[in-house]
């Protein structure tokens, strides 16, 4: 069995309810079970700034799917939940699922590289990430998610817990 993080994020419709739908339609998938879930965050627009704030979380899955197989059905549950092809880079979309780590495994290739390489810098991560697993150690750095939190310059993009009975 294989432990991979995952984020989910959204800003386009009813960003909450699609970040839910495609949680729970990942654990119904055979070979995945969510086995850890972050809170859900209102987080500021990062990279590309004109547009809505996204809804953010982070969940653990427990996987018999490799990588590439689990990329496949990342994949698949945006189109289901009407993510268009083609987009602004860093842009809108109404579901963004995106591999953090898989294992302790390190991969670089044109298709998927894990773990993330943006995710030290982003705070609509490392914040929920470290609600589930803020020991979990950077494979490539030997930093924990907290640390690597922690080390985020202060005043950055607005990253705020959404209410809970939201
Ligand atoms: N995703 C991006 C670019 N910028 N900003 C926030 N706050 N949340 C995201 O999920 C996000 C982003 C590209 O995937
Ligand atoms: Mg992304
Ligand atoms: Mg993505």
């Amino acid at each position: 069995m294989n432990t991979a993080y995952i984020s989910v994020g959204s800003n386009i419709g009813d960003s909450l309810q699609q970040c839910k739908s495609a949680v729970s339609w990942l654990n119904g998938k055979d070979g995945v079970r969510v086995a850890a879930h972050s809170r859900y965050f209102n987080t500021e627009p990062v990279g590309y700034r004109n547009q809505p704030w996204f809804v953010n979380a982070v969940f653990a899955v427990e996987t018999t799917l490799a990588p590439f197989a689990l990329l496949e059905t990342l994949q698949l549950a945006q189109r289901v939940h009407g993510r268009e092809k083609s987009r602004v880079r860093f842009g809108p979309r109404t579901l963004d699922l995106d591999i953090l780590f898989y294992n302790d495994m390190i991969i670089d290739d044109p298709k998927l590289v894990i773990p993330h390489p943006r995710l030290i810098e982003r705070r609509f991560v490392l914040e929920p990430l470290c609600d589930i697993a803020p020991e979990l150690v950077h494979p490539g750095l030997g930093i924990t998610a907290l640390g690597l939190l922690q080390g985020l310059p202060p005043g950055g993009p607005g990253c705020i817990p959404v209410d809970i009975g939201q």
